[in-house]
This record gives structure tokens, sequence and C-alpha cells, in this order.
């Protein structure tokens, strides 16, 4: 049984790349940071206690602003693979807290690596995937290929450039199996509700069904290369099952703006959204990423990997979920129970 270890496993990626790996039959470890309220809600599908027969899946407390600890981790794992997902990965909140942004998704890479490498040292063969962002091309014009210099426009995309080329670097110097992946934006109905995808879903559903009546967003013209997590976690597996360790750009070639985006989730909910959206500057960046489009090339002859799911069913996908969602508050407030909301969204 492959063991692999996996550090962002609660987020979107994460529960997505645990899957795949348990349904490939490996044993999952994963890393969770302590907060005082449950932040295992996307795992809780896959999850059984480790006292069941066949648990195959197993968390550890962990954050990556402590190197200490995922040492310790690492050693009780004991795995083949390594996935690094974790960070604060909101782009505009990693202008709000930079200093944060840049410990945990430059600074916790380099811890990570730092381990790895003494791991390998004590004779432990791990190959290292690093999830790196098209947003490291930031004003790169499109199409954005592996050849693309980095141009990065936040404090989250200059972290995961150093995060990039600490990995390349390790590589490198140490000899060691380190992957660099350059993901495109994907989405899915478990995408965080503050991302732009998620928040419009999320929004015209609920004023569709009378939860809401107005949709706070920022910039509509910006474009972006918009994919469907499942498909690119199957990406994510065979960048690391490559013979040599490379880099690779993971995109679907098409660009759409956030306009078109509500356009297609609008009609798909019977909505006329231009009645409802309104533009507040507080969701517009200091620095704006205009456009991006990648060009996978390399992937799609290399790793054989191509996207299954089209921007089209990628929007009907979510919407229809999150319409399933604001039926069930809506059945939940009509028979007067009083629903429990999950969070305040802010950014
Ligand atoms: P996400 O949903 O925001 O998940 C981020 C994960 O990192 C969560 O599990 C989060 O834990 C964890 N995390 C945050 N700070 C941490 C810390 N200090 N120590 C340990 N774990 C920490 O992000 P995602 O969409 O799944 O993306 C996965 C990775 O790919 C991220 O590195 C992201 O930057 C990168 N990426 C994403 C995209 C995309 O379009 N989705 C594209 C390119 C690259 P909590 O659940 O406790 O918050
Ligand atoms: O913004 C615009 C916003 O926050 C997309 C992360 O996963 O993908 C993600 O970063 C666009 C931007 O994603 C709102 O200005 C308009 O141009 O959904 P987003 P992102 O910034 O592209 C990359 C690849 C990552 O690596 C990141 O981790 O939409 N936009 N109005 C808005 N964005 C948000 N969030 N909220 C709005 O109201």
């Amino acid at each position: 049984m492959k063991r692999a270890l996996i550090t962002g496993i609660t987020g979107q990626d994460g529960s997505f790349l645990a899957e795949l790996l348990l349904a490939k039959g490996y044993q999952v470890h994963g890393i969770v940071r302590r907060a005082s309220t449950f932040n295992t809600e996307r795992l809780a599908p896959i999850y059984h206690d480790r006292h069941e027969a066949g648990a195959a899946l197993f968390l550890h407390y962990g954050d990556v602003s402590d190197g200490a600890g995922f040492r310790r981790v690492l050693d009780l794992a004991h795995p083949e693979e390594i996935y690094n997902l974790a960070a604060q990965s909101h782009v505009r909140v990693s202008f709000d807290q930079a200093e944060y942004t840049a410990d945990v998704v430059a600074t916790g890479t380099l811890r990570i690596l730092e381990a790895v490498r003494d791991y390998a040292a004590r004779g432990n063969a791990a190959r290292f995937y690093q999830a790196g962002s098209s947003e490291m091309f930031g004003a790169a014009s499109p199409p954005q290929s592996e050849a693309t210099p980095f141009y990065p426009r936040s404090p989250y995309a200059a972290s995961k450039v150093a995060a990039h080329w600490y990995s390349v670097n390790y590589r490198e110097a140490y000899g060691l199996f380190i992957a660099n992946g350059i993901l495109f934006n994907h989405e899915s109905p478990r995408r965080g509700e503050t991302f732009v995808t998620r928040k419009i879903t999320r929004g015209l559903a609920r004023i569709t069904l009378g939860l809401q009546s107005k949709l706070y967003l920022g910039n509509l013209e910006a474009r972006r290369d918009w994919g469907y997590a499942g498909d690119y976690v199957e990406a994510i597996w065979r960048i690391l099952q490559q013979p040599q360790p490379e880099d690779f750009v993971i995109a679907t070639g098409e660009s759409h703006s956030v306009r078109e985006f509500l356009d297609l989730a609008g009609a798909h909910c019977g909505l006329d959204w231009t009645k409802h959206v309104e533009t507040d500057p507080r969701y517009f960046r200091p620095t704006e990423v205009n456009a991006l489009c990648g060009d996978a090339s390399k992937a799609r002859s290399r790793l054989g990997w191509e996207p299954r799911v089209s921007f089209e069913e990628l929007v009907k996908m979510m919407v229809d979920h999150d319409l399933e969602l604001a039926r069930q508050e809506r059945t939940l407030t009509s028979a007067g129970h009083k629903v429990i909301e999950r969070g305040v969204a802010q950014p």
C-alpha cells in the first residue's frame, strides 16, 4: 500500500485528491489545522474512524508555520509521496495579510522542503508536489505556458513564485524528486464561498429562491481560465508518477470573464443577474490580474492529461448544487426553523 501525505487536505483540492488517492488504494495522511470549529467538512464523506477495519485516511494536527510538528508527522506517516497544498490561498486577503501569507505560502513551503531534505538524508525517498498557481504569471500576456516569465501581482502570487523557485532549487541542489504544478483556476461545488465563482453560484441561487436580494461583486471584466477541480487533481497525481520530476502548466486553454460566468449562471437560474448584482470597490484588488489563459500542451502530450468537464458543464454543476442548498435552506425557514449560518463571508 503506497502512503501519501497531504498538507491542505481540508481544502477544495485536498478533499478531491484524498478521494482520488484512496480510490487508487493509497493510505492517505493529512495535516489539519487546529481550529475552534470543525474545518473537516469536505472530508466527512470519506472519513472513517481509525478504529474501524479498513480505515485508510489518517488526520494529524499540523500547521506549515510549525516545522518541528511537521517533521514528527512525516516520521509517523512515512509517505512515499507528499503533496503540499496548504496555503492562505485568497489573493484579495493576501493584500491585507501580506506577512502571514508569505509565512504560510513561501516560508511554509521552505520549512517542508527542509524537512523533506532531511527525510531523504535518512534514506527515505519521497516524491514532492508543490501547488503552484497561474497567479504567478500575473501581468504576463496570455497564453501562458511553462516558458512564460513570472510577473506576480499580489503578495500571494509573489509568495507562490518564491515557493516555486525554492522547489526548483531543492530539486537541483539535492537531487530530490520535486515537481511544480502551475494550475490555472479550478472550481467545483466544494470551492470556498468567497472565491468569485462560488460566490456567484451561491448568491444567484439564493436570490432565485428569494433568500437574498443583492450580490455585491468587484471587477467583472477580469478573465480566467476556469476548469473543474476533479480533473485537476488527476493531473497533480500524474505529475508525481513521471520518470523525472518536471514542472507542468495545467489549464483548459479557454478564457472567460467574470461577466460571462454571471451570464451562464444567471441563465441557468432563469434570472436576470443585472437586476441583482452591484459593484462594491471593496472587492477590487490594488493590482489586478486581468487575463489568464493557459497553454497546457506539455501536460497533454507528456501526462496524457486533458480536462473532461467543460466551462458550461462546470457552471451548471455549481449552480445545480447551490440551488439544492438554497432549496434546503428555504424548506427549513418556511417550516419555521432558524437556519444557522455556517459563517459570515467577508472578502
Ligand atoms: P483552499 O480550499 O483555500 O485550501 C487551502 C488549504 O490549506 C486548507 O486545507 C487550509 O486549511 C490549509 N491551510 C491554510 N493555512 C494553513 C497553514 N498555516 N498550515 C496548514 N494548512 C493550512 O485551496 P484550494 O483551492 O484547495 O487550493 C489548494 C492549493 O492549490 C493551494 O496551495 C492554492 O494556493 C493552490 N492553487 C489553487 C488553485 C485553485 O484555483 N483552486 C489554483 C492554483 C493553485 P483550513 O481548511 O483549515 O483553512
Ligand atoms: O477571483 C474577480 C477578481 O478570488 C477571480 C485562487 O484559488 O485562483 C484563485 O485566485 C477574479 C479576480 O480567484 C469578485 O478580481 C470580481 O479577477 O475567484 P477569485 P483568483 O484571484 O483568480 C488562483 C489560480 C489561485 O491560485 C488562488 O489561490 O474575479 N472578482 N468580483 C472577484 N473575486 C472575488 N473573490 N470576489 C468578488 O466579489
